[in-house]
């Protein structure tokens, strides 16, 4: 019977059909669905850190009433991607357990600090940009629940990117100490979003196995090579320059070239020596304390309202 349900299931991976949370499904599809899906669930709420450093001190009303409305957005995000990753039968308690002790990851680039308000626009542009490149194929992965969520979230991120180009475009053509402001925001965000999409192929361990369940549909050099290729023409549109000095078009790739990635950078971030490890994990273990009784009182709440339903 086993052998039967393993062969659904690779026939159903084989024609583009989605995998449901009823079916069967290998136990290291569902490892590496609850491992990935926690990642980028947790992404996203850290992910709101380093941008809502900015609400109190945005320009404008106009400014912070958009920041705003991004920032909870990504915690939407996290919340969907929590709800889908229960589908696999892992409670969200339990996810949220192992990001606050360090036993799953969230991604490098939030470990980065936003040091002025360009930086807002920097991580539109380029840790949104990058974001969409990768997960737009991801409404494309074998798992359903996975593969819905992330079309929202798709539309959502494309308005953050948007948000991020037009604030670093009104910088670039402001006065010469915003246009100093902006260039300085990409030249430090520039390599982090480059990490983004994961180590080199020959070192990305899980990519083989994920690309022929086909959760992942390209490789993480395939679509870094990709952002890359976006991100070139719309640096010239905003007037800024991408501090890689080996960055040039290759004719016979039809893609640009560019310089070499500080690998050992990414490592020690992943280890936990990135500039603002240590901030985003005490933030985030307090705001989950400093909320226990939100979700006490829902809990109660729930409980008596239940039994009055019942
Ligand atoms: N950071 O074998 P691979 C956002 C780890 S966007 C940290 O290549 P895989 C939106 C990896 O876990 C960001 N760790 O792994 C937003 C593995 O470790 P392990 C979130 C990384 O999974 C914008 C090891 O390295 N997006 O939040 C990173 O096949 C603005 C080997 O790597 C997603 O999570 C990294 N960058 O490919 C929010 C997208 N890269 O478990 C707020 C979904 C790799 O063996 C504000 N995830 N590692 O110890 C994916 O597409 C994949 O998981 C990759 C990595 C492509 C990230």
């Amino acid at each position: 019977e086993q052998d039967a349900m393993s062969a659904a299931f690779d026939a159903a991976v084989a024609a583009d059909a989605r995998i449901e949370p009823r079916d069967w499904m290998p136990d290291a599809y569902r490892a590496t669905l609850i491992r990935q899906m926690a990642q980028h669930a947790h992404s996203e709420i850290i992910g709101m850190q380093p941008e809502a450093n900015w609400i109190s001190r945005a320009p404008s009303l106009r400014r912070k009433a958009i920041l705003m409305a991004k920032v909870q957005d990504e915690a939407g995000h996290g919340l969907y991607l929590y709800s889908a990753a229960e589908t696999l039968g892992v409670s969200r308690d339990e996810l949220l357990d192992k990001l606050h002790t360090g036993r799953q990851r969230y991604s490098s680039i939030f470990n980065y600090p936003t040091l002025t308000w360009a930086d807002v626009g920097a991580v539109g542009w380029l840790v949104d940009g990058a974001a969409i490149t990768n997960q737009v194929p991801l409404c494309r992965c074998s798992y359903g629940p996975y593969a819905r969520a992330m079309v929202r979230i798709c539309k959502e991120e494309s308005f953050h990117q948007r948000q991020g180009y037009e604030l670093l475009l009104a910088l670039s053509r402001g006065t010469p100490a915003q246009h100093a402001m902006a260039q300085d925001a990409v030249d430090r965000w520039w390599w982090p979003s480059l990490m983004m999409f994961g180590p080199p192929d020959d070192e990305s361990s899980h990519s083989a196995q994920s690309m022929t369940w086909k959760i992942k549909r390209h490789s993480n050099d395939e679509l870094r090579q990709r952002f890359v290729d976006i991100c070139v023409p719309q640096a010239e549109v905003l007037g800024l320059t991408l501090p890689d000095p080996e960055l040039r078009w290759n004719a016979s790739r039809e893609a640009y070239d560019y310089g070499p990635i500080d690998w050992t950078e990414f490592q020690e971030v992943l280890r936990g020596n990135g500039p603002c490890n240590d901030q985003r994990m005490e933030q985030r273990r307090a705001a989950h304390e400093e909320g226990t009784w939100v979700r006490d009182a829902g809990v109660a709440y729930a409980a008596k309202h239940g039994e009055a339903a019942a």
